[in-house]
């Protein structure tokens, strides 16, 4: 009989960084003549995901799509506004149930879920039931997948896991500074750590974690965890990145004008700055920057956020930007509200550098393009993320930048560290290296690619 093309079942989390690896592993599946089904949440947190979907469907008419229907929900617990992202990865496990009648009706039948780690400890008992096997995949760093993965050991220690403690230490690591350990991660309470608590263990039920990453680039914290030194019972952690970019053409008026706008700057003199699609910046905040952008003298592409979530993030720039300022830098730089497509920009021989706020694939995209990166971490994984991109030797990291409740960073200090992302030239060469390498192990027959062929390769009845 003729082997049988397996049938995988996509399912990611809440959010543009989870869902932006699920569509591109899809696409990436797809073209190796796996069956693709995408399970998505319904309805999504952002209009960038739900539009995102659609496009991707759009573009991609092999690959099939289910939706699990949440319940609504008010957006509270215990009376305290809560993260509508963090509600959202809870929603979808409170309603996991409707899952396997999905996975049984899809034809031909599925054969394997790669689900997102935020989920495993749900699904897994479903495909254990239904005899399938499972991959995770981990939208995160392999510093920080460490972390998630010991976080039960380090709740369970509470003298250990102290605030005032200077590092932690995990096994086969080397000690962890905790000032870069989300705080939420000492309040056991918290919905993001009893999610985390909660699908660690889970981990191990898995026959392999895909990771948005390629071997050279987190060598040693890779090795750790696949010698069994950080907990014993991982599976293989598979680096399978950088992920490539999915095709799908987009064009408006919009687009054509930073594309035009781009496209008539000279190379490597533009700045491009974003934090990415859920932090939002204080009306402080954007002062100083626009104080220390004018003030370097480089030319700069900056994305403005204002609100946690797109929809209510309508405003345009010219709203929250002084009207001088814009019209002092109306030749040198553009700030653009709303959606911009970051591979793109990033991939543009006019940008020579990236502020960025360290989300996971904002770093592999830099590093796809061997683009310098000046880390500029919030919350989350971003600063665990930021000390990975330094280590790599793809980006400057200033500890003490801080924003939001902890203070504001000057315009003085932030011009001071844009003209050293600009003009550090060993930065600048350590930086192309990266993008070697990534390119390398995507490459036919690199790291990554082989991992990848192989797997599907094993799904193949
Ligand atoms: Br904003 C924005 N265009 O305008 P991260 C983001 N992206 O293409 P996350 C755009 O969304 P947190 C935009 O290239 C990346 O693939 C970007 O994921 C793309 O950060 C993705 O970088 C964003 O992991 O923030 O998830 O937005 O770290 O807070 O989860």
């Amino acid at each position: 009989t003729t082997p049988k093309l397996p049938h995988i079942a996509l399912i990611p989390s809440a959010g543009m960084g989870h869902l932006m690896p699920f569509l591109r592993l899809a696409a990436m599946l797809a073209k190796q003549n796996a069956i693709v089904t995408v399970i998505t949440a319904q309805p999504t947190v952002s209009i960038a995901e739900s539009d995102h979907i659609s496009s991707f469907l759009r573009h991609n008419p092999k690959i099939n799509h289910l939706e699990l229907q949440l319940t609504p929900s008010f957006g509270q617990a215990n009376g305290a506004p809560v993260d509508p992202f963090f509600l959202q990865m809870h929603l979808i496990n409170q309603s996991i149930h409707l899952l396997p009648p999905l996975l049984s009706s899809s034809s031909p039948p599925i054969s394997a879920i790669f689900l997102d780690f935020l989920l495993a400890a749900k699904v897994a008992p479903i495909a254990k039931t239904l005899h399938l096997p499972v991959y995770i995949v981990c939208t995160s760093s392999v510093a920080f997948l460490s972390l998630m993965a010991y976080l039960p050991m380090l709740v369970s220690n509470p003298v250990e896991f102290n605030k005032t403690k200077a590092e932690i230490n995990i096994p086969g690591l080397p000690p962890m500074a905790m000032s870069t350990i989300p705080p939420v991660f000492h309040d056991s309470g918290h919905l993001l750590t009893s999610i985390i608590i909660t699908n660690s263990p889970a981990l191990s039920e898995a026959k392999g974690i895909f990771m948005n990453n390629f071997e050279w680039f987190e060598a040693s914290a890779l090795a750790a965890l696949n010698k069994d030194r950080v907990i014993e019972s991982l599976p293989p952690v598979l680096p399978i990145g950088p992920l490539e970019p999915y095709h799908a053409p987009h064009d408006d008026d919009k687009r054509d004008r930073y594309r035009s706008w781009l496209d008539n700057q000279p190379a490597e003199s533009v700045v491009y700055i974003s934090f990415g699609s859920r932090t939002a910046m204080s009306r402080d905040q954007i002062r100083e920057l626009e104080k220390g952008l004018e003030k370097t003298g480089w030319r700069f592409f900056w994305v403005l956020k204002t609100s946690k979530v797109d929809k209510d993030d309508q405003e345009d720039a010219e709203h929250f930007l002084n009207e001088s300022f814009l019209e002092r830098t109306k030749n040198k730089g553009s700030v653009i509200k709303g959606w911009v497509d970051q591979q793109e920009i990033l991939a543009h021989p006019a940008v020579g550098g990236f502020v960025s706020h360290c989300g996971w694939n904002s770093v592999m995209e830099a590093a796809q393009q061997g683009m310098p990166m000046l880390a500029w971490p919030q919350h989350g994984d971003q600063k665990m993320n930021a000390k990975v991109t330094e280590e790599a030797g793809l980006g400057l990291w200033e500890r003490g930048w801080d924003w939001g409740p902890s203070g504001i960073v000057k315009g003085e200090e932030i011009e001071r560290k844009i003209v050293e992302l600009m003009t550090d030239e060993k930065l600048r060469e350590r930086a192309k290296k990266v993008g070697e390498e990534a390119r390398k192990a995507v490459g036919r027959g690199g790291s990554s690619d082989k991992v990848i062929r192989e797997v599907v390769e094993s799904l193949i009845i």
